[in-house]
Parts: structure tokens; sequence; C-alpha cells
């Protein structure tokens, strides 16, 4: 599978979220990362409910790549509007029916994928691998964009890599967390499909979007 980006809009800026949004959507980009947060799974809220469903009118290319850093995420699902052709990842550690919520995402039309922070071992993923598409690996501590990778993280993405080919299945590795320019090349060759482009990369003073994607799209292809 060919690399592909998912901007991260909580990088973006907030003052000019439509404009970020559209820019993005015109260029190559297969993916909008939107990270909701609850303020209790992880201690910061970040985009709206609503805002995450309002994405759905402008984009006309991009697919949605939500993210939920929540308890009970499948209270949100309506509000954010999931559906057909978005990517819904809920948090191994925030669900205490993982299973259930899984079905439901799918049920709806969606990719379920399972996110796992830095702690959490690449084992427990075994038991949900036929009802997931993909895995998010966070390579930071939830919560907040510009935190420093967690040490371990290319030996985690590569185990996880194995785990998904060892089960024979053909599941999408996403990582999110300090995905930079210096370290995406790294993280493709653990074997990461989908990278999660914040603060560490596209989204920094002076750069200009177009530009930026097309190199970091050339980095990780
Ligand atoms: C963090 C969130 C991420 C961030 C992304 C920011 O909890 O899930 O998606 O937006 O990690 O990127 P960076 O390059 O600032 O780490
Ligand atoms: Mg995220």
């Amino acid at each position: 599978m060919r690399g592909m980006l998912s901007p991260s809009l909580m990088c973006a800026d907030v003052l000019n979220l439509q404009r970020d949004l559209t820019v993005l959507d015109k260029l190559d980009v297969d993916y909008i990362h939107l990270d909701f947060m609850d303020n209790h799974f992880v201690p910061n809220i970040t985009l709206d409910p609503d805002l995450i469903r309002k994405t759905k009118s402008v984009l006309r290319h991009m697919k949605r790549d939500i993210h939920i850093m929540a308890f009970e995420p499948e209270k949100y699902f309506d509000r954010m509007d999931i559906g057909a052709g978005d990517i819904v990842s809920v948090h191994y550690e925030a669900c205490e029916n993982l299973s259930d919520v899984l079905a439901e995402i799918r049920r709806r039309g969606a990719s379920p994928f399972i996110a796992i922070s830095p702690d959490t071992k690449p084992e427990v993923l075994t038991d949900y691998l036929d009802q997931i598409d993909g895995v998010l690996v966070m390579t930071v501590y939830p919560g907040f964009a510009g935190r420093p990778i967690v040490e371990g993280s290319f030996e985690k993405l590569a185990a996880v890599r194995k785990l998904i080919d060892d089960s024979g299945r053909k599941l999408i590795m996403e990582v999110d967390g300090h995905v930079s320019w210096d370290l995406c090349q790294r993280m493709r060759s653990c074997g990461a499909d989908i990278f999660v482009a914040g603060s560490s990369s596209l989204f920094q003073e002076g750069l200009d979007l177009s530009e930026a994607v097309a190199k970091m799209s050339e980095l990780v292809k």
C-alpha cells in the first residue's frame, strides 16, 4: 500500500479552518485527521463534534479520519454524522465493550480502527483483528500536539505491523504523534501506511501548505 497523508486539523489555524480545509482538499491528500477529546480520557478538549459533522459539507476529495479520544465514544457518533467513507478510531483503553463499539462503526458504513496509546501492548489487538480495517498507533501520549515521540515507538510500530501481517489480514497501520520531517521515513520503513501530519511537519510557521504536502507525500510514498 502506498503511504498516505492525514493532516491534523487541530494543528491548522483555528481562525482559518475552512481555508486550510479547502486548500488541502484540492491537493492530492487522502485524509483529514479530526481529533476529538473529552477532557476525561485525555486532559484536553478539541474539535467540537458539530464542527466534525460540518466538515462533511466542504470536503470533496479527502476522507475524514476521525480519532476519538474519549470514553463512551459511541455517544458522539450521531453528532459527528459518522458514515460511509469515514475512518473512525476509538481507543482500546477507553471502551468497556470494544466489540460493540466497533460493530456500531461498521453498521454505519464507516471503517473501524482501534487506537492504542503508547503504554498499550500490541497483543491486545489480537482478539479484534477480524472486526477492524486498521490500527492507529500513538507515538506520543494522546491529548496534545507538539509532544516528543515516546521512546520505543519504532519498535512498537514494527511489532504492530508484524502482528497484522502474521494474522494474514490486510489491515492499515496509521501513525499519530510527532510524525516529523526527520522521522516519517523511518516510520514508513516500520510499516506505517497513514501518517498524521501536524505541528512537527506540515503546520509550521512560514511553510506553504501546498509545497509542504508535496514534500511530505514524496517522503512517505
Ligand atoms: C494528539 C492527537 C494528534 C495530534 C498530532 C499532532 O493527541 O491525537 O492527532 O493532532 O499528533 O501532531 P504533532 O506533529 O504535533 O505531534
Ligand atoms: Mg490524533
